[in-house]
């Protein structure tokens, strides 16, 4: 064995199971950092140290059977069964009120003492959960073991209900042991504990339901419908390729290089409706880049959208958007700009875009936390894009469907970043929604996704779930 539980940390945040930045919790409460054990799976050794380390945690209790908090503990307790040979059993998280289905899986006789394993605890709510039905079938719980304890009241709760917590780490130790070895700064460190503090969890806290899926507010027309409202040509073209590919997929192609970039547009090509670029990171950028890629969205029927967001003056942009070395008005189809400097700029980008029938997407809100893209900003991107329905073809957004005044006509078209199935957030602010969430709750018509299909080991299959998740949420939503 000879792992240390410092190195247990530090492999734990190789793999993001602990992440540092700005996530909304399901309770809408934003916390600094983010924990997500279900990921161990994919990493037999790990899962088999965090086995390891959470049965060494309850060396002296004792137990006849184990049973894992479902889900995620569920191939921690596996684990341990099989290692130490101690017998399992099973909750059902869904038991049907008919037939034979139990509640409780596996052989046992009542009387016998029941270990409970779950990944973390916050409230206890979710361990209390699966201890009522362990109990109602006569098994006796009398200790829990954690692999993290986020010192938020559990421990107190649990304790109430008459059960002992075990914990391979407090969260505030895996803090620590992270800056110790450099992965967090001081000022972080502070913002968790500081965030701890501020958060503890009633004693009598309710088990949390599922958040419920809110249904989507407003009626949406079929994209090829709002094919014939838009007045620009590239949403209009934008709409028919939608309907005819199946896809409201945009990649935001945030590669390393201009080559890598043509490289993998021709490979889930055919997954997308618009390819999302940051043209000015690419070291290798040369003039012929618009042509390659040009080339590339014909052969697969994309359209190319440079992220470029404007922000000045409208005579600046102008130049801007013309000129220098990327020549962005030549080959990209979509532009996109800030609402700061006002009306002009759209005015500028108009004069030199309408002529070549371009389209400009405004910002009307962002993924990223903290955004101050929000309430009258928000409102006044609207209001600017309704005055310039001939060249504005929708908006970034993040929630359309919740906008006051409704999300404008339906010729425009939203497009939402801070994207991935799992939800989270990365460390530097950038908020994520399930694509679900953001075609099925939030209104939006396109989802853009980035590092959950550039990071995926096969770039193609990813692209492929995410057009399909998206997809799904589009037709559910127009039920
Ligand atoms: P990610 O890897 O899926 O996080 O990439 C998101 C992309 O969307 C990235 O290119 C950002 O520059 C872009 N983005 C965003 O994340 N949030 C915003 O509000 C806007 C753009 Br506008």
């Amino acid at each position: 064995m000879g792992l240390s539980l410092d190195e247990l940390v530090l492999a734990l945040h190789d793999v993001e199971a602990v992440k540092f930045g700005s996530f909304t919790l399901k309770s809408g409460i934003t916390s600094p950092i983010y924990i997500d054990l279900r990921v161990i799976v994919s990493y037999p050794k790990l899962l088999e140290k965090v086995a390891r380390a959470m049965y060494g945690t309850v060396a002296g209790a004792n137990y006849d059977v184990i049973c894992g908090v479902p889900y995620t503990a569920l191939p921690i307790a596996t684990s341990i069964s099989l290692e130490h040979n101690v017998p399992m059993v099973m909750r059902r998280k869904e038991v049907k009120d008919y037939g034979t289905k139990k509640a409780i899986e596996g052989a046992f006789k009542a009387g016998q003492t029941c270990l409970v394993i779950e990944d973390l605890v916050t409230s206890g709510a979710s361990v209390l959960e699966t201890v009522g039905p362990l109990e109602a079938v006569g098994l006796k719980v009398t200790d829990v073991v954690v692999l993290i304890d986020r010192e938020q009241g559990g421990s107190a709760t649990l304790e109430k209900n008459g059960l002992k917590l075990h914990s391979a780490f407090k969260l505030t130790a895996i803090v620590d042991a992270l800056v110790r070895h450099g992965k967090l700064s001081d000022e972080i460190a502070s913002s968790v504990v500081k965030f701890l503090a501020e958060n503890q969890t009633s004693v009598t806290v309710a088990p949390v339901a599922a958040a419920p899926v809110a249904p989507l507010k407003t009626y949406r027309l079929p994209y090829g419908k709002r094919s014939d409202i838009t007045l620009n040509p590239t949403a209009k073209k934008l709409f028919e390729l939608m309907e005819r590919k199946k896809t409201n997929l945009s990649l935001a192609a945030d590669v390393s290089t201009a080559a890598e970039l043509l490289q993998l547009a021709d490979t889930v090509g055919p997954e997308i409706c618009v390819l999302k670029t940051h043209v000015d990171i690419f070291p290798d950028f040369t003039p012929d880049f618009g042509a390659k890629l040009r080339q590339l969205a014909d052969k697969h029927d994309f359209l190319i959208f440079e992220d470029r967001k404007f922000a000045d003056i409208g005579n600046t942009v102008t130049m801007q958007y013309e000129g220098g070395i990327y020549k962005i008005l030549e080959w990209a189809d979509i532009i996109n700009a800030h609402v700061i400097p006002g009306p002009g700029i759209v005015d500028g980008l108009k004069l030199k875009g309408l002529p070549k029938g371009r389209g400009l997407l405004l910002l009307a809100e962002m993924s990223s936390a903290g955004t101050l893209a929000k309430g009258e900003y928000t409102a006044a991107a609207a209001k600017i894009a309704a005055d310039n329905l001939d060249f504005v073809i929708g908006f970034i957004s993040i929630n359309p469907a919740g906008w006051p005044e409704g999300p404008g006509s339906p010729g425009l078209i939203h497009m939402t970043p801070g994207v991935q199935i799992g939800g989270g957030g990365d460390a530097l602010g950038q908020q994520y929604n399930s694509p679900q969430s953001v075609i099925g709750e939030r209104g939006s018509d396109v989802i853009i996704v980035g590092r959950g299909i550039i990071k995926a080991k096969d770039q193609a299959a990813a692209a492929k779930e995410y057009r399909l998740a998206g997809w799904s949420a589009y037709e559910e939503s127009l039920k």
